[in-house]
């Protein structure tokens, strides 16, 4: 279906004012044409500037306030825009027109870290936003989710001290971007109901490979409403096309020093090639009976309901097609408010989605500066959208005649009545289902909400042995970091106890501390069927698509093996990237100089999946005295990724301390074929994992 241009847009309905390149008078903002627009206006050559330079004193104005607050969490993201496609009829669930069978709306999808700075690093371990703005043709509905499908805390009262926690500490301000810090672990070892999501913030899950390789997660309990008032509990799951995958933390700490803008790159260059990520919108939908008979409460954000409990029914597929075509004017300007939800879908009484109903809509006065941030393209409906409330600062409609309050007969007069309520607009569902939903006002929290243990324990132990060990490993390293709080480790360790023994003994040897008493559980911890859904390891695809190899050439460097293994990569819609000493790139065996996309020194082996080494005897000789080309194979084989070599390679790969394994190939097609993999068995052999 193709959208309506939105008159009520100041640019006449189109979402996008778009500079073209045509040729044009620079002007003033206010239409003057300018002259020059590289020299002040001055009295006399050397003398002093007049301020009556309306054109210099306009600039500088403008350019003083060129900057907004940044958001107080999620300050760093990427967005794009693109489509979301309804492949399902789920009319029976819910009447939101978003969920028409075969219905196109349009989207703007936001990633971004939470704890860093606008301008922070894309890789420090951290949970992921995943923001999806759906302009549907009953207004917009954003699903504000992360890539985690649960929460740290369980009642928004919390939020402020989670993220003054989380954030650069207030007196020193620092770390940027990370949570391995002293008032971070004094207050989760203080929560234990984070206890849960501190699980997953330490498992790979926060080292996303690309942002197109996460899961997405409405998180809370929602519900769908359909045209008869009947409603239905559901969580909302994103699956990525090209499937879930991480890199490890030595390797996520390395690309900060490689490019700090890894993702950010990533996406809009994959969207530029035309190679657009995709994700399946997926639901889990079940009623009160369900809700009732299980051991935790669906309305506590700290919990998720196992995939293996209630399947994951996929309704949809969003594909991202389209940059940004101004950073600033979309991505930074777009403003995502849970409580927009268009008829069909409706909020439970999950406390922590109830308090985020209110900050959102507050958080953007502050941000964008005025209550008239919906009008900014980015913001506004694609639908026909009016109301009376009138003017505020930066009101860009223009509305006609006296139509501003309601109810008014004014159309009897054969005047403008404006807009009416309308029986199908949104109606809010009966809310009242469960037990405790309605009372006396009490600030408490439900008994039920108490258990903080059983899940987490669910969590690890669905992992395999090397996922176990990175999160006893990542537990042991944010540990590290807590400087002056002796107290705060072996807390955090007496938490963990009530977790699994296991993992408490590893962390606290990884500490070099006695294991602590078992912290008091407000609630015993039950064990839960492991869930194989949980673990990135168990479902990983093995697949080239959306990844890129690393060729390292140089001179001497066979021309038909280059050519054949760049086919064969091409042929699995994997990317290659020929990277050589120097920028020019290297004189091949058959005469010819070869490109290289990428100079060694910058363009080290983190930045791919899998690496090549392609060289001649004399070139390996040349390879052997470049430190960064002994790092390249080094760091690739730390990586655990497939290296593929030339039998002359084979010094370069001894200066780099490979050693034989299965992932360790020659130029052929099982090295494509590795290529697309990870090969954990091989950890042990290159660092100690707590
Ligand atoms: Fe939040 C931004 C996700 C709890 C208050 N949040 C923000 C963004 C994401 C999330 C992805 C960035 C949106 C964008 O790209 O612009 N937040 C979550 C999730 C939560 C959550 C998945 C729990 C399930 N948030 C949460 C609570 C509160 C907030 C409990 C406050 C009570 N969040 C905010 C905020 C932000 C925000 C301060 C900052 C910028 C913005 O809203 O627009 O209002």
């Amino acid at each position: 279906m193709t959208k309506t241009p939105n008159p009520s847009i100041g640019n006449g309905g189109e979402p996008h004012q778009r500079a073209d390149g045509e040729e044009r008078v620079l002007t003033t903002n206010h239409g003057v044409p300018i002259s020059d627009n590289q020299n002040s206006l001055k009295s006399g050559a050397r003398g002093p500037t007049l301020i009556e330079d309306f054109v210099l004193r306009e600039k500088i104005f403008h350019f003083d306030h060129e900057r907004i607050p940044e958001r107080i969490v999620h300050a760093r993201g990427s967005g794009a825009h693109g489509v979301f496609e309804a492949t399902d009829d789920i009319s029976d669930l819910t009447r939101a027109a978003v969920f028409r069978h075969g219905e196109k709306t349009e989207v703007f999808a936001r990633f971004s870290t939470v704890a860093g700075g606008s301008g922070s690093v894309d890789t420090p371990r951290d949970v992921r936003g995943f923001a999806v703005k759906f302009y549907t043709d009953e207004g917009n509905w954003d699903l504000v989710g992360n890539n985690i499908p649960v929460f740290f805390i369980q009642d928004a009262i919390k939020f402020p001290d989670l993220i003054h926690a989380v954030k650069m500490e207030a007196d020193r301000g620092y770390p940027q971007a990370g949570s391995a810090h002293d008032t971070f672990w004094d207050w989760a070892s203080l929560s234990p109901e984070s206890t849960h999501m501190l699980m997953w913030a330490m498992s790979d899950r926060t080292l996303p490979r690309s942002l197109r390789m996460m899961e997405g997660f409405g998180i809370h309990t929602f519900r769908l409403v359909n045209a008869e008032g009947v409603s239905s509990f559901v969580k909302f799951h994103w699956k990525p096309r090209l499937g879930v995958q991480s890199t490890i933390w030595d390797e996520a700490l390395k690309l900060q020093a490689a490019d700090n803008d890894y993702h950010r790159r990533d996406l809009f260059e994959a969207i530029d090639s035309g190679s657009f990520p995709q994700w399946d919108l997926g639901i889990q939908v079940f009623d009160q009976e369900f809700a009732d008979a299980q051991p935790y409460d669906v309305l506590d954000a700290t919990k998720l309901i196992p995939e293996e409990d209630i399947p994951v029914r996929l309704i949809g597929t969003m594909t991202l097609n389209r940059n940004v075509d101004n950073f600033f004017a979309e991505t930074e300007q777009a403003a995502f408010l849970p409580s927009n939800v268009p008829p069909g879908i409706d909020f439970s009484n999950d406390p922590l989605l109830q308090g985020r109903l209110f900050s959102y809509l507050d958080t953007q006065k502050s941000r964008l500066g005025t209550t008239n941030f919906h009008q900014i393209p980015i913001n506004a409906p694609r639908c026909p959208f009016g109301n009376f409330q009138r003017d505020g600062m930066m009101q860009t409609n223009v509305p006609n005649g006296r139509a501003n309050y309601e109810p008014n007969s004014l159309a009897a007069h054969g005047e403008e009545g404006g807009p009416r309520e309308s029986m199908d607009g949104f109606s809010t569902t009966n809310a009242v289902t469960g037990p405790d939903e309605m009372g006396d006002k009490l600030r408490v929290r439900p008994e039920s909400f108490s258990d903080h243990y059983s899940q987490a324990r669910l969590f690890y132990r669905s992992q395999d042995p090397h996922e176990q060990a990175h999160i006893a490993s990542a537990f042991v390293f944010e540990l590290s970091k807590v400087g002056l709080l002796d107290q705060v480790p072996p807390r955090m360790v007496a938490n963990l106890r009530n977790v699994d023994e296991d993992l408490a003994k590893r962390v606290a040897k990884g500490l070099g501390i006695d294991l602590p008493a078992k912290a008091k559980a407000a609630k015993d911890p039950v064990d839960m069927d492991p869930s194989d859904a949980l673990s990135i390891h168990k479902n990983m695809k093995p697949t080239l698509e959306g990844r890129a190899v690393g060729i390292l050439i140089a001179d001497g460097t066979d021309a038909v093996a280059l050519d054949k293994l760049i086919a064969a990569i091409a042929e699995t819609k994997g990317k290659s990237v020929i990277v050589a000493p120097r920028v020019g790139g290297a004189k091949l065996s058959n005469g010819k100089q070869r490109k290289a996309d990428g100079q060694l020194a910058g363009t080290p082996s983190q930045l791919f999946d899998a690496v090549a080494i392609i060289v001649s005897d004399e070139g390996c000789a040349a390879l052997m005295q470049e430190s960064a080309a002994v790092e390249f194979v080094m760091n690739a084989f730390g990586h655990l990724k497939a290296v593929g070599a030339s039998e002359a390679a084979q010094p370069l790969l001894d200066k780099a301390g490979v050693e034989p394994d299965d992932g360790i190939l020659g130029i052929d097609g099982a090295f494509v074929k590795a290529a697309a993999m990870r090969f954990y068995d091989r950890e042990p052999s290159v660092r100690m994992l707590a």
